[in-house]
């Protein structure tokens, strides 16, 4: 039987129901997590799509946010202030408009970042040849690091979406990453200005990274690549300036995710998290976290809980465009927030669980073979023992669908 229009939303609504409940509001918001204005008010549309929903501004997304649970909001400056508008009085109107939507729906903003690759002046990126371009640029990242005061944020990121190019040849890669420094130099310097007036602590700053697209070739490809330019020499405040990886890009170049996350986090520059999922070597379509990779997900989080990182964790996803305005408020933002959760408690199982942490221990007391042994002694030692890494990984897979608390085999 067809299932006329007005019977829809009961339908999913119902069937949302059913799937297992969902957690609190007052239990989402215990976690560091932020819903990005772009994500939610996503429309559906690419370069072979047409939008599938309808815009939703600001007011709304905040609203929302606030009623699922998700206690922080992210955004860019031109998700919610046209770009001819930016830096004039207009850009304050809004700013106040933004503050009192986040105080009326108990939400706060987390992160601010600068749209630096769609408007036609960023056609040859923000570190393009023509000094107008740069000093341009460089005005827009100074001016979101003030809106970021103004509206109470911790951080700014960067994403360097078209700092590279479609045909090589024409630029040299090294003069775009000093003018890249350039840039990033200007934000923190009005940062630590504006933080001083302001008596604020100055904002970490943090660069996202992603292989390809929109343009083929990206100069500053991955986190590592990232972790080098903060270390280049380059910057006038590296201190301020760290990562915000997103899980999806790392994958994007056949990345293990949590190895990468480790390198940030040895350097002490893991400051932020876009979650989302997708597949290795393809392209970004950051879908809900826990959809595609949920054991890689899982891992993830152990890395991460057991080295203290809790947050921000930011939502960088978008709503499929099969998924209509209400399944975005409904399916979407809720489920994924739930995921996330249910994944970052089972993470915490995992790390007090019995099996592996007995197996971990074993696997680091070895096998007690003479510090001058030779190899095959070492081999021999320990030989029994390495079977523990597959266990390991069983383990880690019941744990993930609940057999370690009462799913049992036959
Ligand atoms: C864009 C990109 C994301 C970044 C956003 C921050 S912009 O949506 O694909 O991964 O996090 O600028
Ligand atoms: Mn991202
Ligand atoms: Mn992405």
């Amino acid at each position: 039987m067809p299932i006329p229009q007005d019977q829809q939303i009961p339908l999913v609504d119902r069937l949302t129901e059913l799937s297992g409940g969902s957690y609190p509001p007052e239990t989402r918001r215990k976690y560091f997590i932020s819903g990005p204005q772009w994500a939610y008010a996503y429309e559906g549309q690419a370069l072979f799509h047409a939008p599938t929903r309808n815009a939703v501004p600001f007011e709304e997304v905040i609203r929302a946010l606030g009623e699922i649970g998700v206690p922080w909001w992210t955004t860019h400056d031109t998700d919610v202030i046209p770009t001819d508008h930016l830096m004039t009085d207009r850009q304050a109107e809004t700013v106040d408009r933004i503050r009192s939507a986040l105080q009326q729906h108990g939400v706060r903003c987390s992160m601010v970042t600068c749209e630096t690759f769609h408007h036609p002046v960023f056609a040859a990126s923000a570190a393009a040849e023509a000094p107008e371009v740069r000093a341009y640029a460089a005005r827009r990242l100074s001016n979101v690091v003030e809106i970021g005061h103004d509206l109470g944020a911790g951080f700014a990121v960067y994403w360097p979406g078209t700092l590279g190019y479609m045909i090589q040849g024409a630029i040299d890669e090294t003069q775009t990453l000093r003018w890249f420094a350039d840039g990033i130099n200007a934000a923190c310097a009005r940062d630590i200005a504006v933080a001083e007036e302001r008596g604020r602590g100055t904002l970490k700053h943090c660069l996202e990274a992603k292989p390809f697209e929109p343009v083929s070739q990206i100069i500053l490809p991955s986190s590592d690549a990232m972790l080098a330019f903060i270390g280049s020499g380059l910057l006038t405040h590296p201190e301020m300036v760290g990562l915000n990886p997103e899980y999806l890009h790392e994958l994007m170049w056949g990345a293990a995710c949590r190895a990468a996350l480790a390198r940030a986090l040895v350097c002490g520059k893991l400051w932020h998290f876009d979650i989302n999922d997708g597949y290795p070597l393809k392209h970004d379509v950051d879908l809900g976290v826990g959809l595609v990779n949920p054991l890689d997900w899982l891992n993830v989080l152990i890395l991460l809980r057991s080295h203290g990182y809790e947050g921000p964790f930011n939502l960088d996803f978008k709503p499929p465009r099969t998924t209509s305005n209400h399944g975005v408020f409904k399916i979407s933002f809720p489920t994924a927030v739930d995921r996330f959760i249910t994944l970052w408690e089972i993470a915490g199982e995992a790390v007090e669980d019995p099996v592996i942490q007995e197996a971990g221990a074993a696997l680091k007391a070895g096998g007690g073979a003479p510090a001058v042994a030779g190899a095959d002694e070492i081999v021999t030692a320990n030989r029994e023992l390495l079977s523990l890494h597959e266990l390991i990984a069983h383990r880690l897979f019941q744990i993930l669908i609940g057999q370690h608390r009462g799913r049992v085999f036959g």
